[in-house]
This record gives structure tokens, sequence and C-alpha cells, in this order.
């Protein structure tokens, strides 16, 4: 039998937030994580947005105690975003840190679902591919492309979870301290995979939770055709590293 797991409160829990020009997005992200979870931390991890999202952000925290931010100069990426969110988490000494888009793509409707299923859990990750999830606003073309980027992804490193991409997860602080946080490959989008698959082969007992992901209502998207091929990249290099490590 495994051992219980000791429990997690909403208040013990940090959500960091990537942003990058999210400031149409921020208030209403902070008001749906502060109606679902009421004691959660959010840290907004800022590349010093030219759209002044990190000012909007400094304002919220006025009237939101257990919103934070950091702002990260001369630097972009949502990887090393999440990395400096994730040590922070730790650092401060949080019993779990989770992570979600800005875009209100996530709905925090879902958070006290998914707080409940990591009791059990080390890691609870969002997926669009589970029974009762899906997408909202994609036409066929971004569906395709998410779904065989998901596939490529999970069937390259060996993963049985539906949704290897999605940035909609809680994951157990000593799991996240049992993984090399600085020694992750990628930068952009193929971080989820790599992160993942590490805690996975760190021995997190994993739970899928269906989500909703909703087509970004407001600001631009980053994903651009250089961030899926540094992506692909990135994930063929990883595969070949853990080839390299069976093989010794
Ligand atoms: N700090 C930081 N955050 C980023 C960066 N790139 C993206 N993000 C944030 O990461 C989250 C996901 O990025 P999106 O652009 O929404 O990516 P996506 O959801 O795959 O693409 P869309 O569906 O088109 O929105 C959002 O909260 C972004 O603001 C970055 O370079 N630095
Ligand atoms: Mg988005």
């Amino acid at each position: 039998m495994t051992p219980a797991l000791p429990p997690v409160r909403d208040d013990q829990l940090l959500i960091v937030v990537p942003t990058y020009n999210e400031r149409e997005n921020l208030p209403a992200l902070v008001a749906g994580v502060a109606a679902a979870l009421p004691g959660a931390h959010v840290l907004v991890v800022d590349d010093d947005s030219p759209d002044g999202t990190a000012d909007l952000c400094r304002t919220l925290m006025q009237t939101h105690a257990t919103l934070d931010l950091i702002v990260r100069k001369g630097q972009r990426g949502l990887g090393g975003a999440l990395v400096a969110g994730f040590k922070e988490g730790l650092a401060r000494g949080h019993l779990a840190v989770g992570s979600m888009d800005c875009d209100l793509s996530h709905d925090p409707a879902i958070l006290p679902t998914m707080l409940r299923k990591l009791q059990e859990h080390d890691l609870v990750t969002g997926s669009r591919y589970a029974e009762g999830g899906g997408t909202v606003g994609w036409g066929a073309h971004r569906k395709l492309l998410s779904w065989s980027a998901n596939r490529f992804a999970a069937t390259l490193l060996g993963l049985s979870i539906s949704d290897v991409t999605t940035n909609f997860r809680i994951v157990r602080a000593p799991l996240l301290h049992a993984i090399d946080l600085d020694g992750i490959l990628s930068t952009g989008y193929s971080f989820q995979v790599e992160i993942l698959h590490r805690l996975i082969v760190a021995g997190a007992r994993v739970a899928e939770q269906p989500i909703i992901f909703s087509d970004r209502r407001a600001g631009q998207s980053k994903m651009s055709p250089r961030e899926i091929r540094s992506g692909i990249v990135n994930l063929l290099r990883l595969r070949r590293d853990l080839g390299r490590t069976a093989r010794r």
C-alpha cells in the first residue's frame, strides 16, 4: 500500500501564471482564481511585457493579498518563466505549486476539483483529450495541429497521458524538489512535455483532469512557427538523451 499523502489546503498552494502582454486578461484571471480557491496564492511571472501587465498586477496586488509578482528583465520564454515561479514557490515553502495560462483558456472554476484530486496524487494535469475534456473556439486545423503535436510528443517519450502539452497542472512540492529544474532543456512550448516526463520518472502518481480549453478571448497568441520548430527540436534531443541513458 502506498503511504497516505499529506493533505494540501488551498492556502498552501501557489499558482504560477506566466504572462507576456496579458493586461486585458489578468484582472479576470485573478478574480476567477480568488472565487474558486479563495486562499490560493497566485504568482505572476511577467517577462517585462510592453503592455504594462506588471504595473496592472501591482495595482491588483493592493486589493488581493494573495497575489504576487516577479518581473524578469531581458529574458523571454514560457519555460524559463515557469521555472522561476516554481523555484519561488518551493523557496516559500508551499506544499503544492500549480500553473495556468493567463488568457482564460484555463477555467479557474475547475481548480477545487483539481485540488481535491491532488489529495491522492502527486500531480494533477489538465487534459483536453480525456473523456469529458475538449476545446472551444478552435477550427479543425488548430485541433489537428494540437492533437498531432500531443501524440507525437507522448509517443516519442513513451508517456501514457492523453494531454502532455497543457500548462494547467498542480504538483506536490516534494516531486518538484526531486527533479532538476535547472536541467530542463526546453525553454518554450516543449517545456510542458519535458517536465511531465521528468516528474513521471521521479515517481509522480498522476491524475488527469478533463478540462474544456477555450480559445483566448483577448490579447495575442505567442505561438509561432519558430516556437513549434524549436519545440520539435527539443523533443528529439530529449528522446536522443533518453536513448543514451537507457543504453548505459
Ligand atoms: N513570462 C512569459 N509568459 C509567456 C511567454 N510566452 C507565453 N507566455 C504566457 O504563457 C501562457 C500561454 O501562452 P499563449 O500565447 O496563450 O499560448 P497558447 O495558449 O498555446 O496559444 P493561444 O491558444 O493562441 O493563446 C500565457 O499566459 C502567456 O501570456 C513568455 O515568453 N514569457
Ligand atoms: Mg493561450
